[in-house]
């Protein structure tokens, strides 16, 4: 492929004022007339207008409603290229293709599934439909009629209004749709075909009337109802925080079984992975309520986030998917418990972008090349672009922060914007200069910050010297100092926090260090004795911090911070020492102890019943095998690191014991399930500590009485995930697998959680089971969410029984890649993004590991996805 470089932006010759596309659908052979308004900008001269296709069939060509001559036009896989235009500035093209959605197996485009047919554009899939500018900053108005027959396809959808609708010869109908804002081609969608619908109202802010349509398969209706729920509070928070209304009549949302991704924030219609739409508490846990909420609410922010303001080229990715992120992680926390959510936050960016970013995948959080843009679809434009704008809302203030993005709002409603746009808003606004800040976009790689402290009791001074640096990454070995915003507490040593005065040596606000230095030095006046220090409380900045701190200290933050993530973060970082330390030990064939430290700390947060559930259960959750392995960082053993984490586990349940019964007999709530965040943090925490109690006490034949009278998925697949994890291959573990199946094999969904968590089981025989597991009906190589939950999981989730020192995991994932890249290389790539850390494993695993994706890149027909991925991770 070819590498698309940022500096080579270029706005088009040409504008496309309006667009008006018609339909006739049939699977194999469906016909769409694209009819398109241009107007050539001046200076243009008579350049030829190269329109982008993929997979098209050409039909016709008419220019100003005349048929174009073939020496005019020529035809190729990657386009169309029009010659001797008319030299008037406005005149119109008509370009009729053929395309063929039920061969179409990448799910980009248009395409079939389940019998309905969808639509997917972004980032690149408008071509798939027509020849056109298929690019972001191209905007303009759609006028969609779509034909099809009445039995198959009772359902016409498109984004905006229904103007029309009627019926035609044969047995077809048709209808037409109107979307009055300009809009890029990737915003564009199509829905067609047979699907029940629910429906609601919402009134605006300002009294507007806006019809609400959740489209499902017949007899789903009941399972949308939370996701409705989800969409109006969605709507309402939107107003209340942001000041942003909706600005259509109708606001529809589709579930489809087939989908690269979560979900799409086409215009009007958005099209969601039903994984994340439907829901009840028999099919559906804890976390796929949240899951639902959190998407639902993401793909409506991009309204206006996105939509009404949209990226001027896919380098400016970050620009909507940051910002919306931020957005949904808001409406998280105000909706639910905000330390909890960035407790979960945190996890998230540290198991997926911190690796991202210390690996051969890690760029800019704006991007300068890509070979495929699919590719970018990372944690890194995600999680840590979202991470950015919250720096820039810590250092603005609240207030300041929300003036900026008012003006954004206001500059450029309707605009193709950049990131630079974005920024200038806020330099405009607040007066402040965020050229330095702005590096958090161009630089790749997490920074780190040193730090070293000295208490001088008889000067009655504190010194603490920060040092930041960010380590090299490909193609960048240089790095710019960067703005980083770190918020640190000082705690006395009866727990009592300290007002952070006298102080010299540096910018500070309230509790936020500004370091924009390679070194500061920073002096604390009249502390009375030596002081704990808590840092980077709330995580205030996307960075690794490296400080000596004694176990004590930890213990005594986890004890008395009064910011309740730093609390969480002192408890991790205690735990993390230890799984380092247990880790070295196994690897040097010695026994392994969990600290008295540790163990009190970790108890004495679960028994106290002042915190709510869910941070008690984060507190006993320890760091995962994959986040002690980042940790570690080189020669990464996951065999010792599982060994290690056991052996800590057993410790503690063991002294434990007590406390879990305790957690175990009483902390479920009474009555009807209900997803609440209250509620799903009790279950939470009963699932954490029952896990324990199975390392002290309980045998496995106690774990099924308790999963066959579960009656809600987030206890009977968490009880079945703890029975199968921890004693694999055990009669009750088989006898609980074959009864979740009996029960739920009509349902793929729940069948997906059953797959995932065999996938998953830590164990040398995993492999074996994956292959065999593919083998039956359940599985289909066709279907994302099938892939995702059995190969996908298999790569991602289970360090041990992937990574088999003999390499046979490796050469199956190569072998699967290699299969899947024909059908659907957008997904194929994903999974293969597993192996990005195979750099840090042990030597022999890592020659394994190495000799796997040579396989995969000697295949001399690789998609453009998976060469770019797989280049870049031998590069
Ligand atoms: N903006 C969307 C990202 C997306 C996507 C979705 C489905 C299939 C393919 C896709 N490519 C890119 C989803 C979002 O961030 O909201
Ligand atoms: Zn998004």
């Amino acid at each position: 492929g070819q590498e698309v470089r940022l500096e080579d932006y270029k706005p088009t010759d040409f504008e496309i004022e309006t667009v008006d596309l018609t339909f006739r659908l049939t699977p194999s052979r469906t016909i769409v007339t694209n009819r398109i308004a241009l107007r050539r900008r001046s200076g243009g001269g008579n350049a030829p207008l190269i329109l982008d296709g993929d997979d098209l069939t050409f039909v016709d060509l008419k220019i100003d409603d005349r048929t174009a001559d073939s020496s005019r036009f020529s035809v190729s896989p990657s386009g169309l290229e029009i010659r001797d235009l008319p030299e008037t500035e406005f005149f119109t093209l008509e370009i009729v293709t053929e395309i063929a959605p039920a061969d179409n197996t990448k799910l980009m485009g248009l395409y079939r599934s389940n019998g309905i047919y969808c639509t997917q554009c972004e980032a690149e899939g408008f071509r798939r439909i027509t020849y056109f500018l298929d690019r972001p900053d191209v905007l303009a108005i759609y006028t969609t009629r779509i034909e099809a027959p009445i039995k198959e396809a009772p359902l016409l959808l498109s984004n905006g209004n229904l103007k029309e609708r009627g019926p035609l010869s044969e047995g077809w109908h048709y209808a037409i749709w109107h979307d009055p804002h300009p809009k890029p081609s990737y915003l564009f969608a199509l829905v067609a075909g047979d699907l029940a619908v629910v429906r609601d109202d919402f009134t605006t802010a300002s009294g507007k009337p806006v019809k609400l349509e959740i489209y499902v398969e017949h007899g789903k209706e009941a399972r949308a109802a939370y996701a409705m729920d989800a969409l109006k509070r969605s709507m309402r928070w939107d107003e209340e925080r942001f000041g942003r209304e909706y600005d259509l009549s109708v606001f529809m949302i589709v579930a489809v079984s087939d989908f690269n991704m979560g979900a799409m924030e086409n215009k009007g219609l958005n099209v969601f992975n039903d994984k994340y739409v439907l829901a009840d508490p028999e099919t559906a846990t804890d976390t796929d309520y949240a899951n639902i909420e959190a998407i639902i609410a993401h793909e409506y922010f991009h309204n206006w986030t996105g939509n009404r303001i949209t990226c001027r080229d896919w380098f400016q990715l970050c620009l909507k998917e940051g910002l919306t992120v931020y957005r949904d992680h808001e409406f998280s926390a105000d909706t639910r418990s905000r330390p909890v959510k960035r407790i979960a936050e945190v996890r998230l960016l540290k198991a997926h972008q911190f690796p991202e970013d210390s690996g051969p995948l890690a760029h800019p959080v704006r991007p300068k090349r890509y070979q495929e843009i699919n590719n970018f679809y990372t944690a890194t434009v995600y999680e840590k672009g979202s991470e950015v704008v919250r720096m820039l809302a810590t250092i603005l203030g609240a207030e300041a922060f929300k003036s900026g993005l008012d003006l954004y709002f206001e500059r450029h409603d309707g605009d193709a914007a950049t990131i630079e746009d974005f920024l200038t808003c806020f330099e405009d606004a607040t007066g402040t200069d965020l050229s330095q800040f702005s590096v958090w976009y161009h630089q790749a790689g997490t920074p780190v910050l040193t730090i070293g402290s000295r208490f001088d009791a008889s000067g009655r001074t504190l010194t603490v010297d920060i040092e930041q640096s960010v380590p090299p990454t490909p193609g960048e070995d240089r790095k710019k100092l960067m703005h980083i915003p770190l918020r640190m507490g000082l705690f006395d040593p009866d727990g009592g926090e300290i007002r952070m005065r006298d102080v010299s040596g540096i910018d500070i606000s309230g509790d936020v260090l500004h370091i924009t230095d390679r070194n500061h030095t920073v002096v604390f006046q009249n502390v009375q004795a030596r002081p704990t220090l808590s840092l980077n409380r709330s995580f205030s900045a996307p960075v690794n911090i490296r400080y000596e701190q004694s176990s004590s200290d930890l213990a005594h933050l986890a004890r008395y911070e009064t910011d309740t993530y730093s609390r969480w973060q002192a408890l991790n970082d205690l735990a993390t020492r230890e799984l380092i330390a247990a880790t070295g030990a196994t690897l040097g064939g010695e026994t392994v102890q969990c600290s008295n430290a540790l163990i009190d700390a970790l108890l004495s947060t679960v028994s106290d019943a002042r915190l709510e559930p869910a941070l008690r259960s984060q507190a006993i959750t320890l760091p995962g095998e994959a986040d002690i392995a980042r940790e570690i960082g080189t020669d990464i053993d996951p065999d010792a690191i599982f060994a290690a984490r056991s052996a800590v586990s057993d410790d503690i349940a063991r002294h434990g014991r007590d406390a879990f019964e305790s957690v175990v007999e009483n902390i479920l709530p009474g009555g009807r399930y209900s997803p609440d965040a209250e509620s799903a943090g009790q279950r939470a925490l009963y699932l954490s500590a029952l896990n324990y109690l199975t390392r002290a006490a309980l045998p496995p034949d106690a774990l099924l009485p308790i999963f066959r009278s579960a009656d809600n998925m987030t206890i009977m697949s968490g009880v079945l995930g703890i029975l199968v994890h921890r004693f694999p291959g055990s009669a009750g573990a088989e006898t609980a697998l074959a009864e979740f199946e009996l029960r739920f094999r009509d349902n793929p969904l729940v069948i997906d959680k059953w797959l995932a968590i065999q996938a998953t089981i830590p164990d040398p025989g995993t492999l074996e089971r994956v292959m065999r597991l593919m083998g039956t009906r359940h599985f289909s190589i066709e279907n994302p969410n099938r892939v995702r939950a059995l190969i996908g999981s298999f790569a991602a989730g289970n360090p041990t029984g992937f990574n088999l020192p003999d390499g046979t995991a490796y050469e199956f994932l190569a072998e699967q890649i290699i299969g899947l890249d024909k059908r659907n290389p957008q997904v194929a790539a994903r999974v293969l993004t597993a192996m990005r850390s195979w750099k840090s494993l042990e030597p022999i695993r890592r020659d394994k590991a190495r000799a796997a994706l040579a396989v995969i890149a000697q295949q001399s027909d690789l998609s453009p996805d998976v060469r770019d991925i797989t280049d870049r991770m031998l590069g």
